[in-house]
């Protein structure tokens, strides 16, 4: 890899420095690294199939530069305004479309006529001093082109208002088609009801990292979220709550509105898949319709918290009927507004249905889809029953679902899976462990919840789907590959308030869902928008770090509220080292074993675990070094003695060998030295127990820290 040897190289250079030189401040930016105006590889996420550098000069924008579609066709056309119109508030531009049958030079050509092997999604980019060329074999192609054409331009090309330029297009050529066809994203409106515009704004975002699904999980206990003619209850009574909030009088999507939303999706050329959960996840409709309880009276609106409260009446055959019937009206209203080719039917969380209850369901909701001719999607749960052939689960399992896999106690959701590949189902893999957008990304993300564990960026980037219903060691997958028809990001919001480990109070600060999407999205969305995309072989963490960075100031400048996730190195930020941290090295933790409270106790690699022993507070000092004081013993990091001295903990003495310079590597690492010997902190090995020592700068990486 080209960067782990650029690495290598920089920290002996600093570390070589750091002995004759006088120290960089600590606070000092990371050194920068692009020896060329125009570094190749490029910035892009998700990173393209292929790409060659091209030697000169990029390509500069003027007021007049035309776009030029090489076709009649109304979608490529289209394609055409849409960069007009992305381009104009940064540039201040109103860039001429222009239909135009010949390839002509100072332009930006868009070409629908390549060829068939490109496939639906596939283009070719090539930019250079005469103008750039996006070939798609039709409009969809083009429009994923450009979301690249768009990454090549400078951040500032974001913004929503005028910025300086100019508008250079790097110099490049690229071939690129993406791994999965379906690369969808999932808003929760039903927890929380984002606004048509609130939407609009999301899918832009996401298209921008070609995305290509939007499923609205449009009703659940909390709310019903889209209007249904025949059954004006469903948002009168089922909309007027959310979790945390009652009272609603429009917190639904009238026709209307899920128009518009599917008008736009459709325009960023993305499917919206819309879902009507059920048997369970169905107390706003409960709240609605008396006639699907048991007793044929409406539940209360429910505005809390939890999860498998309800279930449709399924005990006999007369609500059974009335079940099937109301299926048959909403699905057939939805269906109408949806040119998608899904319906998804929910079917997760049913703790209280038997089998055969189970069953009649989803019959009834399947046979209701067919009718409509749309393809049945689901829960993996959905699998436990009679699906139709070609119907989509999604997989939502995590780490101890693949752990059971081949023993004798093989989870739930590891058999509904094997039912569903039995039935010919195809899945699109949403694993909560690394795909569910609501898990926290730490101990100290304000929202979300953490039931599938915490999803740092790294966790939400670093595994494939092909694996992601094999065994953990990546063998004996269920879901064969050719059943595997992408992935998704799936955000929730049944905790979308700060201080979310424990339930809201009156005085909890609640975001905008725009802001709890931002951040719980940014930077997640695009690393498994990567996932989707980028070929397996053609991706590796540290690689996409440095990319993803490259992107912080794209999301500033279009006003993203993301988070500015530690471990990633986003350009410009100055690293504050003054505070309490874990310091961690080849993903361990600087630990002060068993929270020792003795001197002289060694130091170690330990799992990192955001405990007290494994945090060090960084106090400066007057020489711009810092002591490395454990939260749990109170005693400072020491290093006496030569290379290869034990580092330990000692009562704090402010001596030398207490004292440690922070130097900022070029990836947001850093090395540590003792202000005493100018060596650096060392560990052994990444595994538990290892040692730390001090060290001459070897270029190892455990040699490279980050403070988070
Ligand atoms: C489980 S995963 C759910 C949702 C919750 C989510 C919260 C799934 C299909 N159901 O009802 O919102 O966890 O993380």
């Amino acid at each position: 890899m080209r960067w782990l040897r650029r690495r290598g190289r920089h920290l002996a250079v600093l570390a070589t420095a750091l002995l004759a030189l006088p120290l960089p401040a600590a606070a000092s930016q990371a050194a920068a690294a692009s020896p060329s105006p125009h570094p190749a590889p490029y910035a892009l996420v998700p990173q393209p199939v292929s790409q060659q550098a091209v030697q000169g000069q990029g390509f500069t924008l003027t007021p007049r530069t035309p776009i030029a579609v090489l076709s009649k066709n109304a979608a490529a056309w289209g394609v055409g305004t849409y960069v007009s119109k992305m381009l104009a508030p940064a540039t201040g531009y109103s860039l001429p479309v222009v239909r135009d049958t010949r390839t002509r030079k100072n332009a930006v050509v868009l070409d629908p006529n390549g060829p068939k092997s490109l496939g639906a999604e596939g283009y070719t980019l090539s930019s250079g001093k005469h103008g750039v060329v996006v070939r798609a074999h039709g409009a969809e192609g083009l429009f994923r082109g450009v979301q690249t054409l768009r990454q090549l331009l400078p951040a500032e090309v974001e913004s929503h208002s005028r910025q300086p330029g100019p508008w250079t297009v790097s110099p490049v050529r690229i071939t690129d088609s993406p791994r999965y066809g379906y690369r969808g994203v999932m808003l929760d409106v039903a927890r929380r009801f984002y606004p048509v515009e609130q939407v609009k704004r999301y899918i832009d975002q996401a298209a921008a990292y070609k995305i290509n699904t939007l499923h609205l999980h449009l009703t659940d206990d909390q709310g019903w979220r889209i209007a249904i003619d025949a059954v004006p209850n469903l948002t009168k009574v089922g909309a007027s709550t959310q979790s945390g909030f009652t009272g609603g009088t429009n917190w639904y999507y009238s026709a209307e509105d899920y128009k518009e939303i599917v008008a736009h999706a459709t325009s960023r050329f993305m499917t919206v898949v819309p879902e009507i959960d059920g048997p369970g996840h169905t107390q706003a409709a409960l709240a609605s319709v008396p006639e699907l309880n048991c007793d044929d009276k409406a539940k209360p609106p429910y505005s809390g918290f939890d999860v498998g409260i309800s279930l449709y009446c399924l005990q006999d055959k007369e609500h059974t009927a009335n079940t099937s019937r109301f299926l048959r009206t909403v699905i057939k209203a939805v269906a109408r507004l949806t040119p998608g080719p899904y319906i998804h039917l929910g079917g997760d969380e049913t703790p209280q249905a038997t089998p055969e209850q189970y069953g009649a369901y989803v019959k009834a909701a399947t046979e209701a889809t067919t009718a409509r001719n749309k393809t049945v999607m689901g829960w993996h749960q959905l699998g436990q029953a009679a699906v139709p052939s070609g119907s989509i689960m999604q997989f939502w399992g995590e780490a101890d679902d693949r752990e059971s896999i081949g023993t004798p106690q093989e989870t739930e959701s590891i058999r509904f899976v094997r039912n569903g590949v039995a039935q010919g189902a195809k899945f699109v893999m949403s694993p909560s462990d690394h795909a569910y957008l609501d898990m926290k990304y730490d101990v100290s993300t304000p929202y979300g919840l953490s039931w599938s564990g915490y999803v740092p960026v790294q966790k939400s980037y670093e595994w494939d789907p092909a694996t992601s219903t094999a065994k953990l060691d990546g063998t004996g997958s269920i879901v064969p590959a050719q059943q595997i028809a992408g992935v998704e990001a799936a955000l929730w919001a049944d905790r979308a308030y700060e201080g979310s480990n424990a339930l809201p109070t009156p005085s909890t600060r609640w975001p905008e869902p725009h802001a709890y999407a931002d951040y719980m999205s940014y930077p997640r969305l695009p690393a498994l928008a990567e996932v989707g995309w980028t070929p397996q072989s053609a991706r590796d963490w540290k690689d996409f770090r440095q990319r993803l960075a490259q992107h912080g100031p794209r999301w500033a400048a279009a006003g993203i509220g993301y988070h500015a996730a530690p471990g990633i190195p986003w350009p410009g930020t100055v690293k504050v080292v003054e505070g309490a941290h874990s310091v961690e090295t080849g993903g361990k933790a600087l630990d002060n074993p068993g929270g020792s409270t003795s001197d002289g106790t060694g130091l170690v690699l330990w799992a990192p675990n955001r405990g007290g022993n494994q945090t060090w507070t960084f106090t400066r000092q007057s020489d711009g070094s810092y002591t490395m004081t454990n939260k749990t013993s109170g005693k400072c990091a020491e290093a006496t003695g030569g290379s290869g001295a034990a580092v330990v903990q000692r009562t704090c003495d402010n001596q030398a060998g207490q004292r440690w310079k922070v130097i900022p590597l070029d990836d947001g690492e850093h090395a540590i030295a003792s202000a005493g010997s100018g060596l650096l902190l060392t560990a052994a090995a990444a595994s538990d127990g290892a040692t730390v020592t001090q060290q001459k700068s070897s270029g190892s990486a455990l040699q490279r820290w980050t403070i988070d």
